[in-house]
């Protein structure tokens, strides 16, 4: 008889149920708390990024062709802001990437490019600043002239690629952050970013059943309301695409396929919104957008890598990727 059959048979199951709980517990909290620190009454608080400078004519950092490197997981919502960002801008060939994955037993993002110094990101981190003790996070603005890190923050990232590579962009016309609509897209980033793009996270890392019910409660307020807002006119900020659009459609794309299930953003599907379900689709068939999503890799980063939300590592098949290619008509509004 096998020894596991042999302890279960003289075992009964109320213990076996008791202690597979209590270790189970124990080890969940110590994994959640490496994975995301929390505060006393158990909601995510996420870590500020550290590197916060920018790229200038007049500055350190100059505006130079294939001297930057865009650092980018496939998977990341935050680096996915950078890779549309990009491509709205034609960024392309200025900007080159370098891919990172997850690697499952390590926690920490690996390398895709096989000639680079580096294995992992924390080692990149170093380069960048010896003795570095805080979180080696993507997206990453790099210098290879310095060999720095300009930038960790995807939230400064767009913004940089908005206005700094003018010159380089072959959609230099195209701006993400018209001056008058500044306050209007600055307020409706803080929001979006409190209830949607971090709710998300919210809802998924909490540590108790009230931190995640607030999460979910305003997650969905805030959808409710720019399915209102979206009704009568194309984008948030009305007539033009803006980074506020950027900012929430990296969060939207990644809702259905995995927000809702692994997080537990539940009460509704995106698909179910009358507005933001097209708006959504108007925005990953815009020039360029599509090529940013990989629908896969996001579902096996978040459900194959999230240990302690998905201890068995199944990955599920759905939804399916192609009803992002339907037809929108959102054009035909304001
Ligand atoms: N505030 C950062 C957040 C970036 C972030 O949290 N990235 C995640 C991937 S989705 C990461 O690299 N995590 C690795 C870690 O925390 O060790 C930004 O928006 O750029």
């Amino acid at each position: 008889m096998a020894r596991s059959t042999k302890i279960k048979a003289s075992l009964p199951p109320g213990l076996i149920v008791q202690v597979g709980k209590t270790v189970w517990h124990t080890m969940w909290q110590v994994m959640m708390s490496r994975l995301a620190p929390s505060d006393d009454q158990g909601a995510y608080t996420r870590p500020d990024s550290e590197f916060r400078e920018s790229v200038s004519q007049s500055g350190t950092y100059q505006p130079e062709a294939g001297r930057y490197r865009l650092i980018v997981g496939m998977g990341c919502p935050w680096a996915h802001r950078t890779l549309v960002a990009r491509a709205l801008k034609g960024l392309e060939d200025a900007i080159p990437l370098w891919r990172v994955s997850p690697s499952p037993n390590e926690g920490v993002w690996l390398f895709d490019n096989p000639g680079l110094e580096w294995r992992s990101l924390p080692e990149l981190y170093q380069t960048a600043q010896a003795g570095y003790r805080g979180r080696s996070t993507v997206p990453v603005l790099w210098d290879t002239q310095t060999r720095t890190i300009v930038n960790n923050e995807s939230a400064d990232i767009i913004k940089i690629l908005n206005v700094a590579f003018a010159e380089l962009a072959t959609q230099a016309d195209l701006d993400l952050y018209p001056a008058e609509l500044s306050d209007q897209i600055e307020q409706w980033n803080d929001r979006i970013y409190h209830a949607i793009n971090n709710g998300v996270y919210r809802c998924g890392f909490a540590r108790s059943q009230a931190a995640y019910e607030a999460a979910c409660t305003l997650l969905f307020e805030t959808l409710d309301d720019l399915d209102q807002q979206l009704a009568h006119q194309r984008y948030i900020c009305g007539d033009c695409l803006t980074l506020t659009d950027v900012r929430l459609f990296t969060t939207l794309f990644r809702f259905d396929a995995v927000y809702h299930g692994l997080f537990k953003c539940d009460r509704q599907r995106l698909c179910d919104y009358p507005h933001l379900w097209p708006y959504a689709r108007d925005l990953y068939q815009q020039p360029g957008v599509a090529d940013t999503c990989d629908l896969d890799t996001v579902r096996r980063d978040y459900y194959g890598n999230l240990f302690p939300l998905n201890p068995g590592g199944i990955i599920p098949l759905g939804p399916n990727p192609q009803t992002w290619q339907q037809p929108h008509q959102r054009h035909l509004i304001g």
